[in-house]
């Protein structure tokens, strides 16, 4: 049985505040929001990082991501979201089960971006 903790998630093992399923993807709330509606897509195949991805699994995630985001984008009345990725420690990566932060962002929220933004 995988130790990873996204991979228990999947088998159902671990609960989970659940957005999205499909046969290829799962999103769900994140456990320690960065802000309201902080949810994260992840494969339900075990994939490190995004180099690690197949090309069917790569297609999934894009097909499903648009969909996802704008779901979580109209349930929380954002103005606009920030999508991110990690790959390997020193971008920030903690979990290693590929996944993608839909962050949907509000005015005052405190949120700052890691590049010249408002
Ligand atoms: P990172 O990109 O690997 O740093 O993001 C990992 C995310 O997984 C982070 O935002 C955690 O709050 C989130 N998370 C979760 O939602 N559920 C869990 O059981 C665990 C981590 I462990």
């Amino acid at each position: 049985m995988s130790e990873c903790i996204f991979c228990k998630i999947v088998a159902g093992q671990i609960p989970c505040a659940k957005v999205y399923e499909d046969d290829h993807v799962l999103a769900f709330l994140d456990i320690n929001p960065l802000m309201p509606g902080h949810t994260l897509l992840i494969t339900k195949k075990h994939a490190e990082t995004i180099f690690d991805l197949s090309a069917e699994e790569a297609a999934a995630c894009g097909a499903a991501l648009p969909k996802v985001a704008s779901a979580v984008f109209k349930a929380m009345g954002a103005e606009g979201m920030n999508i991110l990725q990690n790959n390997y420690e020193i971008s920030g990566q903690e979990i290693f089960h590929v996944h993608f932060h839909l962050m949907p962002r509000k005015t005052g929220d405190g949120f700052k971006v890691p590049w010249p933004a408002k």
